[in-house]
């Protein structure tokens, strides 16, 4: 008899949907590694996986073109009330929202098994994990939450008879009636899509999508959509947030926690290899934190996850070889190139790209064919674990004291390399207005401007407004002990389209100034915007950059930040009077510092 029939909330729950779904068996995964390999082994007979000779264990998924990324058009908060999922996110009564995907997942899982994986997001047994269990019918989604998660019977055993768990529904929403042939990557049509979330029954429901986010149920939608909410009502945080800990030459450690949108380097810049001589970094997470002020007044954060699902295309020994020395072997990817010779490959890799290959939608791929090889948003599927400069405290339970937030966002003109908060307050207006030019990491218009509050738009489980008053309270438990607050841009461009800073191992450069800030060792000028370095004031010993870029990497461009102040103001009227008084004073004095320079 399995451990979880000892759990009779889970039991049912489990039987009411196996009966709404009507799937041929149900399975209960028991997260070992002989269960992996079945159930590779059975995709690879179908079809569906290819296995990498080049790479041990490792396997080659394609998705349906269609199914590629995050589809937050189709992602809602569903709350009784509209105003409680706010103006930044898609709402639908939870009524009748359930009363259309039940009849979506009324016999959607015939023909197939419908698997129930038992998971913890964070070590089992921290103060600040939580379980979740996700029903799926598809075995590539198990296979990804082995990586992702810490999946098995272990999980049930800590749930007892009677353990709180977050109910995650997925379906690919393909049945498999009588007659029909399975396809590689079963799906539904965009319109049948649904990535649904109600915060207030802490429940998931995802219809219709394979695809990362939109169907591994423990990252986006438990780890930051549900748990935000959750954060919100017991007083911590969940945040869409790399954790890295840097090292000083005389050994003193900085746990740095920062906020950038999906696809702007936050595994890059969590796996960082410091350019200056002495520091070091290792990595605790690459895309989500929970913290919670622990017994000394300090805010602890952990990594929720057991994986990474990166961004493939652009990562390379040169960029980011700590992420290519953990792809060599127990890895998943997904929409990337096949080469002839059994390998993977992506645009941005190092060294030439192979004469010949299979693109992502499977056909001959060739460098001079007139479509990329790998879908932009390709991804590896990867246990952290095999990080070469993962943190040994990584999976400490009680987490580890963050001393910096760091927030930013794509932007090609106007935002400099470096800003610090004046305090506290100044730091979450910093957050809240934080913009971007979107990524392909979510199905949309690429390179199109937006405001993406803490990189949290897609991901906030509740009103954005009251998300920002969050963060003020917080501040204000907080205290002296919070952490400082900085905003930074990589990614400026100059008028020919290069980009000015060398970004990766540079940024070390930017973070060893920070960390000087926090000790009270390094000066910086005091702006309109925040408090910015001179030139002289950053390690640049060894870099090749030219002084002009540098002075125009720390300009502060006062007109061009008017304009950003208005439309600031139109960002924050959306929220009406669920914007916190102390958001309006921060644009209000923000205006008053750049009418007076
Ligand atoms: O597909 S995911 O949502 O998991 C990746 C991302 O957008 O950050
Ligand atoms: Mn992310």
């Amino acid at each position: 008899m399995s451990a979880a029939s000892k759990h009779e909330r889970l039991q049912a729950w489990v039987a009411e949907m196996a009966e709404m779904c009507r799937p041929d068996a149900v399975y209960w995964c028991d997260g070992s590694r002989d269960e992996y390999d079945r159930l590779m082994a059975a995709m690879v007979a179908s079809g569906s996986a290819t296995p990498l000779k080049k790479r041990p264990n490792s396997f080659l998924f394609r998705s349906d073109p269609s199914d590629v990324a995050r589809v937050e058009d189709r992602t809602y908060i569903s709350t009784p009330e509209r105003i409680e999922a706010g103006p930044t996110n898609n709402w639908v009564h939870p009524d009748e929202l359930k009363a259309t995907m039940r009849k979506l997942y009324d016999g959607c899982m015939q023909g197939r098994t419908m698997y129930v994986i038992p998971f913890s997001m964070g070590p089992i047994g921290s103060p600040i994990s939580k379980v979740g269990i996700e029903i799926t019918d598809s075995p590539y989604v198990v296979c990804n939450m082995h990586i992702m998660t810490r999946v098995g019977t272990k999980v049930l055993e800590t749930l007892g008879t009677d353990g709180e768990f977050i109910p995650c529904m997925h379906s690919v929403g393909a049945p498999l009636t009588p007659g029909l042939q399975d396809v590689p990557w079963p799906c539904a049509p965009m319109e049948k899509k649904y990535i649904s979330h109600f915060p207030d029954e802490n429940l998931i429901w995802s219809f219709g999508s394979g695809y990362g986010g939109n169907a591994l149920l423990g990252k986006k939608c438990l780890s930051l959509r549900i748990a935000s909410a959750m954060a919100r009502r017991e007083g911590w945080m969940a945040e869409h947030m790399l954790i890295l800990r840097l090292t000083s030459p005389e050994g003193r450690r900085y746990h740095i926690a920062a906020a950038f949108p999906s696809a702007c380097g936050k595994t890059n810049l969590a796996m960082l290899q410091p350019t200056i001589p002495g520091w070091k970094c290792e990595t605790i997470g690459d895309d989500i934190a929970w913290m919670k002020i622990g017994p000394d007044g300090r805010l602890y954060a952990i990594n929720p996850e057991y994986g990474f699902f990166g961004v493939a295309p652009g990562t390379s020994y040169e960029s980011n070889p700590m992420a290519m020395e953990s792809l060599k072997e127990n890895c998943i990817f997904t929409n990337c190139v096949l080469t002839d010779d059994g390998d993977i490959w992506w645009e941005g890799m190092d060294g030439d790209p192979p004469a010949h290959g299979i693109d992502w939608k499977g056909r001959d791929w060739t460098p001079g064919s007139a479509e990329v090889g790998a879908h932009a948003n390709a991804r590896f599927t990867a246990p952290a674990r095999q990080c070469p400069c993962i943190c040994p405290d990584w999976e400490k339970p009680e987490g580890v004291p963050v001393d910096i937030f760091v927030f930013g966002g794509r932007r090609a003109g106007v935002v400099p390399l470096v800003t610090e908060a004046f305090d506290w307050d100044h730091g979450v207006f910093l957050g809240a207005t934080a913009s971007s030019e979107t990524t392909a990491a979510n199905i949309g218009d690429i390179g199109a401007l937006r405001r993406d509050p803490f990189a949290m738009k897609p991901f906030c489980g509740y009103n954005m407004g009251d998300y920002f008053q969050h963060w003020l309270a917080m501040g204000d438990r907080l205290g002296a002990k919070a952490p400082r607050i900085f905003y930074v841009n990589w990614f400026r461009k100059d008028a020919r389209g290069r980009f000015m800073w060398p970004g990766f191992g540079e940024n070390s450069r930017v973070l060893k100034w920070m960390c000087e800030r926090i000790d009270g060792r390094a000066p910086a000028v005091s702006t309109p915007i925040g408090l910015l370095p001179e030139a002289k004031d950053l390690d640049l010993s060894g870099l090749d950059i030219s002084p002009d870029d540098m002075r125009e990497l720390l300009r502060v461009d006062v007109d061009a930040y008017r304009s950003e102040a208005d439309s600031v103001e139109k960002h924050f009227a959306q929220f009406g009077r669920r914007l916190p008084a102390r958001m309006r004073r921060q644009l209000d004095a923000l205006r008053d510092r750049l009418s007076r320079s």
